[in-house]
């Protein structure tokens, strides 16, 4: 595997960064997950915009203009021969000295890793997943803005491990306030009555991608969108409940807590989203190849 760093292409084993990289020694910097499908990336303009957003959230300076990682992303996946896979994209704040003042960081540094992906067993799509509410809260937008992709995910990583500890892949994190923000990698939508509902970005989400294809794709299918506040008892009582992300896609929920959400298996407008999104994938997204 070829590994970008730099502006450089690098053997896997050559792929490293210094030990002194700001990245490592905080978290400080930002990341981007993006797929692509059949030699194409999908959704790419709009992965690269986030990290810019997250970027300037944090004060980062991006060493390359929006083109460039587009270019850079893409070469990423024709080197590697990437036709279906998973691409992260990770800027750094550089290398400093051990303070954590960033102003000693005199260079970002722009990672590429183009590698095949993981994903769920196609059993868990037709079955619906279990999950669980867990205990730790999502950062407050005061603390930590929870729309920044950045590199220091140990709020979602403990959370990760309240889910795992409870036996299931996902977790449904709660903000401060006690509503519904999303899972540790995945946005949450239910369906009440006929309408799909998600949680506001105001309440702890992120700007999912997959979050905003999907309400596109409902938009398409007359399926009204709204995105109020939601307790945990929305969630027990709705009719459908899935996840949205990049790596999972649409991943139908039909547990939590141990509460059978609507009938236990996935539901029908579940499902309609399902075809529609691999319908998309299909198509759309950056040319690689061609
Ligand atoms: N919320 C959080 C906290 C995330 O990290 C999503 C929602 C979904 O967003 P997208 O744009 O992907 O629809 C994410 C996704 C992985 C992985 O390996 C994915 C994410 C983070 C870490 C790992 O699949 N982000």
């Amino acid at each position: 595997m070829k590994v970008y760093i730099d502006g450089k292409f690098l053997n896997e084993r050559d792929a490293k960064i210094s030990v002194f990289d700001h990245g490592l020694l905080y978290g400080d910097g930002i990341f981007e997950g993006i797929r692509a499908y059949n030699g194409r990336v999908f959704r790419l303009k709009e992965h690269i915009d986030r990290l810019f957003y997250s970027a300037k959230a944090i004060l980062l300076k991006i060493p390359m203009s929006h083109a460039e990682l587009m270019r850079a992303t893409v070469e990423a996946c024709r080197k590697n021969e990437l036709r279906d896979g998973y691409i992260r994209l990770v800027v750094t704040r550089g290398v400093g000295t051990l303070g954590l003042n960033p102003n000693h960081c005199k260079k970002p540094s722009v990672i590429i890793i183009a590698d095949k992906i993981q994903v769920y067993p196609a059993e868990l799509y037709a079955r619906g997943m279990d999950i669980v509410t867990v205990p730790t809260v999502r950062n407050l937008h005061s603390a930590l803005n929870p729309a920044i992709k950045s590199l220091n995910y140990l709020n979602n990583i403990l959370a990760k491990i309240e889910a795992n500890n409870a036996g299931v892949e996902e977790a449904v994190m709660l903000n401060a306030e006690g509503f519904v923000a999303e899972c540790t990698a995945d946005n949450l939508f239910i369906v009440k009555d006929g309408k799909l509902l998600t949680p506001p970005l105001s309440a702890g989400a992120l700007y999912g991608i997959t979050r905003q294809t999907v309400m596109e794709l409902a938009a398409q299918l007359g399926v009204p969108v709204s995105e109020p506040n939601l307790t945990r008892y929305d969630l027990f009582n709705a009719d459908e409940f899935f996840l949205t992300g990049t790596g999972a896609e649409i991943v139908p929920v039909v547990k939590i807590d141990g509460r059978v959400v609507g009938t236990g298996r996935p539901g029908k407008i579940t499902k309609r989203l399902v075809t529609e999104y691999h319908s998309l994938t299909k198509v759309s997204g950056e040319p690689i190849y061609e």
